[in-house]
């Protein structure tokens, strides 16, 4: 028997799939929506320029960031929260674009959480050799609403593991337009970001990946 999961329209190559109860991958949903995205991403980084923020401990990021929306998310020597003001620019983050928040609540409602409407878009973008270690996003005032989270441009390995740090992790191939919706039980389920692997660039985002997560912060 021939299967049939990997279709030739199928740009993304992987199917659909539940990691666990409320974690779900949407393989490729972005693609119709993917010039809009990277037009609009350029209007939100004119306005407010991606750079590596300092942790709490005083590394610097490997993944350079930005945000648009109501809030942002920032990291500094005094820790992690959501701001208004872009510390940079002394200004109000960029308006989350329309075709961002129309994406992330279409993506959140096939994934069965309707009514998602963030107010805060954290963009992290992946030179090769950038990576995210295991973490939490707590953060968040309402841990009811999910995380949604498109991947654009060069192939990612996602960690996701469990409630606790020392949880077993499984590896999950991210790839162009590829979007995860992280709710419910899964919400607060420790994940990271393997090391970006070199690869050839892609036709429209190029060398790099940029992650776009949407969050109901306030
Ligand atoms: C799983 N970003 O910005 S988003 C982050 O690819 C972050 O840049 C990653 O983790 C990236 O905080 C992955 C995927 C994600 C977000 C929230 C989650 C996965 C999650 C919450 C619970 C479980
Ligand atoms: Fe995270």
């Amino acid at each position: 028997m021939t299967m049939d999961l990997f279709a030739a329209d199928d740009a993304s190559s992987l199917p659909d799939e539940t990691l666990a109860p409320g974690a779900m991958v949407l393989r490729g949903f972005a693609l119709p929506y993917q010039d809009a995205l990277w037009a609009d991403l350029q209007r939100v980084t004119a306005e407010a320029p991606m750079r590596h923020m300092i942790t709490p401990g005083g590394f610097t990021m490997s993944v350079a960031m930005t945000n648009c929306g109501l809030l942002g998310w920032l990291s500094d020597e005094t820790g992690y929260r959501y701001d208004r003001v872009d510390p940079d620019s002394g200004k109000a983050w960029p308006a989350m674009p329309a075709s961002f928040a129309s994406l992330a609540t279409r993506a959140a409602e096939k994934a069965g959480f309707p009514g998602f409407t963030p107010d805060a878009c954290l963009v992290n973008r992946y030179t090769p050799g950038a990576r995210l270690s295991l973490h939490q996003d707590r953060n968040e005032r309402d841990k009811r609403a999910p995380i949604v989270s498109v991947s654009l441009g060069l192939p990612a390995v996602f960690l996701f593991g469990g409630t606790k740090r020392t949880d077993k992790t499984i590896r999950v191939p991210l790839q162009h337009a590829d979007v995860a919706v992280w709710g419910g039980p899964s919400r607060l389920n420790y994940h990271g970001v393997l090391a970006l692997k070199e690869a050839t660039p892609h036709h429209l985002i190029g060398g790099v990946r940029v992650n776009l997560t949407f969050r109901k912060a306030a």
